[in-house]
């Protein structure tokens, strides 16, 4: 009711003969083909809202009149006539209507015709049938996918909770018309297309092409979309008579790729029937979906496109969508080749692949790559979205215009994986959108034993694209065309509207879940059908030739020819000897290695910087740059305290934060940040974006005013996703190696939702894929009497994953540091001064090669006095710190130490505190190992060296079993060669990471301390 009252009250007055003028300034949507175009609401004089006969059902039928009056009066009945000169006379509210005139004698149509009342029952009789045809139209268009034939099997497992089906001839009834009148013919409101050129149509027609528009092959969800323009585009792409034609070519191109993906699957069943290989049979039109999709976003003017995807048919896709060599991939079936790269690989559906060439039918070249993936299903998909949103940053490409993503996705994963909705819940974002990503499913109706009704509460594999307003083309795979048309069309959606789409590809899945899985163990009378049913390839050929596209003697020419194709790439693959992983890389970095994939050097210059750029990036740290901008009385402060810093040639970790990304920026590194609350700084401590107190959304972000040829720099506060977002920032990351990516954690402990990027990806990612990442992790980290929810970041997690030999002592050469980080899969570092942090954070770049970066931050030592490092510690020639020897009264007494203390992190600080009020700086060396992983032997076994008459103690503040001890203890013993005993001073085991209670939090504090510091008894040995 309320939407007709405003929509009618905004109708304004207007003479019909006005219409002209007006139509082209409005928000018209030219369509292509058809001749109807969907015009703007208008405005007709306020008084009308209170009709009595005007209800919220009625307001697109009043709309509808209006719009007809308006191009020509004649075209409505004479009672809406009426009623629009009057209203637009200004009749007031109720009087607007008059009853129309009787059919003998004439009527001046104005307000005084009392005595026409008699004839209303006609007209409300129209308006009702009319309404009714309308809410006809829009039941199909809302509930049409309901009754669309889209499963193969006509099993049909979609659950619609018994909603009742009310479309149909059979439900006309409902709607308050008769079988009568289906011969009468109504006139069609905007909001349908299926008119054509007609505006009016007999009902029996309008529901006829109704039925062909949303209850075939394909079945269309749309309606939920809030944009009217964006429903309009979509009726009318799916509603116009005649729409879905193809010429003579293009079915033969589609029958083409048919025959490829199908006899590929054949080819590979033949020569290897015993391996697995996850193939496509069931849903075998996947492949000419991806190359429509493919074609006409090229066609559209994008020139890369990155895809991600599951086990399902990914040979298919790799052979015939992104075109990998057949024999590469033929090899991949021989087990005894050996692998040529360093590396221990992965099987032949996880790998990616990179591959640039010219699209026929655009004519145009194109690069697709296929992100490798770990088995963990849709875990790709964010990486896929950040790699995308590099390479459209790179490229300027600001609307995705140019760059794409491409995510497929199997129906149970896509249903129950959380990251699914993680990643939509991006798309939108302004920092993470990348324009627009063509969702396809390959949803043969199961998840391995698992049938969907037991997989997932929601109709559809589907539902969960709802909430970011996707429209979703529901397609019978075994319609071949129909499933090119919703490519073309999903792919145009994509290129119009820069949304996402989903493509659902109901299929089956021929055989087990691998080649080796008997389905009918579990599925038994799904499986009876399936044996029953005719290959989409063959119903297709059948079609063709009884429709006189082809012979048959041209399909079995076809098919030949392919399968000679398969074969002779067959013989080829039986010459490699050696299998090259690094054929399978799916982002080259041109120029970074040698041509051989070396590093160019095995060095690292020092990342110290010049004492100019520190206070001039020191002075913008404590600037506004713009104009009449005013920031908080707080930030005041905090930016005057930074200025006093930089006067006194010091920084706290804020400013050496700020050293580091200025000044890659300004050498042309391009710096990201993400994560939560990251440009305030969840501890207050950053404020790299201020705020304008007066002007709403008004911000400055000073680091993009260090120079003016700089690179970018982009901090962005992300949505409340961790293993989303650090997905995408490391496939962020994965596009360039010229790039500083960094992703904070709120607290260290809530990497773990990430887990399985963590594990997957970033850990392992180089050895699986000998693909490199510099990715740098954040973990806010400290036991602080926080609670067990807000002290670790599980340092003993990631240190468990760390690739260096506990147990061998490394060859110590001239470059072995570098050496070191080269042979390790991550690094992992708690600094304990602003002065390192800076250092490690600039030698992520200055390394000749990437490595991911885990870094355990603080919370209390960015403000902690003592915690603030000297210009001099980052001028030229100053480097990263492995290890921070003691540089006290100690170490210019080594002889008279009778303990060194290792220690990592802020422990260090309360160390200190400790030794001075106990008066023991002379007797007590505390030593610092800021690189835990990989470790630095070299360093530590000089520090043991230096103090040959202490004892030696390992301590830290995190329980026995969390923290660094499992890792450090056997590191400890080989650089000792255990010669010396190590002792341990820190708190027991427990199961939580601290306690909740502050007071035991600091009894428990003081109980290490003494165990450091007590000369006289040796705490538990290591
Ligand atoms: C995160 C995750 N959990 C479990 C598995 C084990 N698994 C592999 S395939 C599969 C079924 C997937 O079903 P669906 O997504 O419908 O793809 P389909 O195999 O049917 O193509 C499962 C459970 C996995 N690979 N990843
Ligand atoms: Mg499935």
């Amino acid at each position: 009711m309320h939407h007709l009252r405003t929509t009618v009250a905004r109708l304004g007055p207007l003479a019909a003969a006005q219409t002209a003028q007006i139509a082209p300034q409005s928000r018209l949507l030219a369509l292509e083909r058809g001749t109807r175009t969907f015009q703007p609401v208008r405005s007709l004089r306020a008084s009308v809202a209170a009709e009595p006969f005007l209800n919220g059902t009625s307001s697109n039928y009043v709309e509808e009149m209006y719009y007809a009056w308006l191009e020509d009066p004649r075209n409505v009945h004479k009672s809406w006539d009426i009623f629009f000169r009057n209203a637009n006379a200004g009749a007031p509210p109720g009087a607007a209507y008059q009853s129309p005139p009787p059919l003998s004698g004439p009527s001046d149509g104005t307000m005084g015709v009392r005595a026409l009342v008699g004839a209303q029952p006609n007209v409300e009789k129209l308006v009702k049938d009319h309404l009714a045809v309308q809410s006809l139209i829009r039941a199909y268009q809302v509930r049409g996918h309901h009754i669309a034939k889209l499963d193969p099997l006509g099993i049909s497992c979609v659950d619609f909770d018994d909603a009742p089906c009310t479309v149909g001839f059979q439900n006309v009834g409902l709607y308050g018309l008769t079988e009568g009148d289906l011969d009468k013919v109504f006139r069609l409101p905007a909001s349908t297309f299926i008119g054509g050129n007609d505006s009016a149509l007999p009902l029996r027609e309008i529901i006829r092409r109704l039925e062909m528009a949303y209850c075939q092959h394909i079945g269309v969800e749309f309606m939920f979309i809030n944009d009217l323009e964006q429903c309009q585009w979509i009726r009318q792409k799916f509603e116009t008579p005649g729409i879905m034609q193809f010429s003579l070519e293009e079915k033969r191109t589609l029958l083409g790729r048919m025959i490829r993906s199908t006899r590929f699957e054949e080819f590979l069943q033949r020569k290897w029937s015993s391996e697995k290989r996850f193939g496509l049979e069931g849903c075998e039109s996947l492949i000419p979906a991806l190359k429509t999709i493919i074609d006409r976003s090229s066609q559209c003017g994008v020139e890369s496109m990155i895809l991600g995807m599951p086990h399902r048919g990914r040979l298919n896709v790799l052979a015939n969508v992104i075109r990998k060599d057949l024999d590469q991939i033929f090899c991949q079936f021989d087990s005894k080749l050996e692998a040529a790269d360093e590396g221990s690989g992965d099987v032949k559906y996880h790998l990616g692949m990179y591959h640039r060439r010219m699209n026929r039918v655009s004519d145009r070249y194109i690069t697709l790559s296929l992100v490798a993936n770990p088995s963990h299903l849709e875990a790709v998909d964010p990486v896929v979205q950040g790699k995308t949103k590099a390479e459209q940053f790179y490229s300027g490409d600001t609307e995705g215009k140019r760059v794409m993503s491409i995510l497929l996705h199997g129906d149970a994963a896509f249903a129950g994986q959380g990251i699914v909705y993680e990643t939509f819940h991006l798309s939108d974002l302004p920092s993470y959108t990348t324009h627009g990503t063509i969702h396809v499913v390959v949803n043969n109706q199961i998840g391995f034993t698992t049938d969907p009704r037991m997989a997932r509460s929601s109709p559809y594999p589907t539902d969960v694209a709802r909430v970011v307003n996707a429209p979703i083309f529901h397609v019978n795979a075994d319609n071949p065309e129909a499933v090119m048309f919703v490519c073309n069309v999903a792919a145009e959606w994509r290129n119009t509207f820069h949304k996402d789409v989903v493509v659902d590809l109901v299929s089956y899945r021929r055989n087990g879940h691998n080649e080796m899985d008997e389905p009918m163990f579990t599925q038994p009378l799904m499986y009876k059908q399936i044996k029953k049913q005719k290959g989409v390839l063959q119903k297709f050929v059948e079609k063709l030739v009884a429709e006189g596209v082809i012979t048959t003697q041209h399909y079995e020419e076809e098919v030949a020819r392919y399968d000679k194709i398969c074969e002779d790439a067959f013989a080829h693959s039986k010459d490699e000897k050696i299998l090259h992983i690094k054929h399978w890389l799916d982002s080259p970095w041109p120029g970074f290695f040698t041509l051989d994939g070396q590093p160019k050097t095995m060095s690292c210059p020092s990342t110290g910087i010049r004492e100019d750029e520190l206070c001039h990036i020191g002075n913008v740290a404590a600037s506004v740059p713009l104009e009449d901008f005013m920031i908080h009385g707080g930030l005041s402060r905090i930016l005057k305290g930074r200025a006093h810093m930089v006067s006194k040639r010091v920084c706290d970790w804020a400013l050496g934060e700020y050293m580091a990304f200025g000044s890659l920026l300004k050498e042309g590194i391009h710096v990201r940040l993400s994560g939560q609350d990251v440009e305030r700084g969840t501890f207050s401590h950053r404020h790299h974006v201020l705020h304008d107190q007066n002007v709403d959304k008004r911000i400055c972000i000073p680091m993009n005013s260090i120079s003016p040829d700089q690179a970018p720099y982009t901090v962005c506060n992300s949505s409340l996703s961790e293993y989303g977002v650090l997905g995408f920032e490391l496939g962020f990351a994965m596009a360039s190696p010229n790039a500083l990516v960094l992703w904070e954690a709120q607290f260290g402990d809530f990497h773990n939702t990430a887990q399985c990027i963590i594990d997957q990806f970033i850990s392992s990612g180089q050895a699986k894929w000998v693909r490199q990442n510099g990715i740098v992790l954040l973990l806010p980290h400290g036991m602080e009497g926080m609670g067990p929810e807000h002290s670790s970041a599980r340092p003993e997690r990631f240190l468990q994953m760390c690739n260096d030999d506990s147990d061998v002592f490394p060859k110590v050469t001239g470059d072995f540091a570098v050496h070191q980080l080269y042979d390790c899969n991550w690094i992992v570092v708690n600094c304990s001064t602003p002065a390192n942090y800076f250092h490690v954070l600039r030698r992520q770049i200055l390394l000749p090669f990437r490595k991911p970066l885990i870094v355990f931050t603080p919370k209390s030592l960015l403000r902690h006095p003592e915690a603030k490092s000297s210009f001099d510690d980052m001028l030229p020639g100053t480097h990263f710190q492995r290890l921070i020897p003691d540089e006290g009264p100690a170490a210019v007494g080594p002889q008279n130490v009778k303990r060194v203390v290792f220690c990592t992190g802020k422990i260090y600080y309360d160390l200190i505190r400790e030794r001075k009020s106990r008066g023991l700086e002379d007797a007590v060396a505390v030593v610092r190992i800021e690189q835990l992983s990989p470790f630095p032997f070299d360093l530590v076994k000089a520090e043991a060296d230096q103090y040959q008459n202490a004892d030696l103690v390992w301590c830290q503040e995190e329980h026995k079993n969390q923290g660094y001890y499992d890792y450090v203890k056997p590191r400890l013993r080989t650089t000792l060669n255990r010669t010396r005993p190590i002792w341990y001073a820190g708190r027991e085991p427990a199961a939580a990471p601290a306690t909740g209670n502050k007071h035991t939090h600091l009894t428990e504090l003081q109980h290490l301390l003494d165990a450091a510091f007590d000369l006289e008894t040796s705490p538990g040995k290591l």
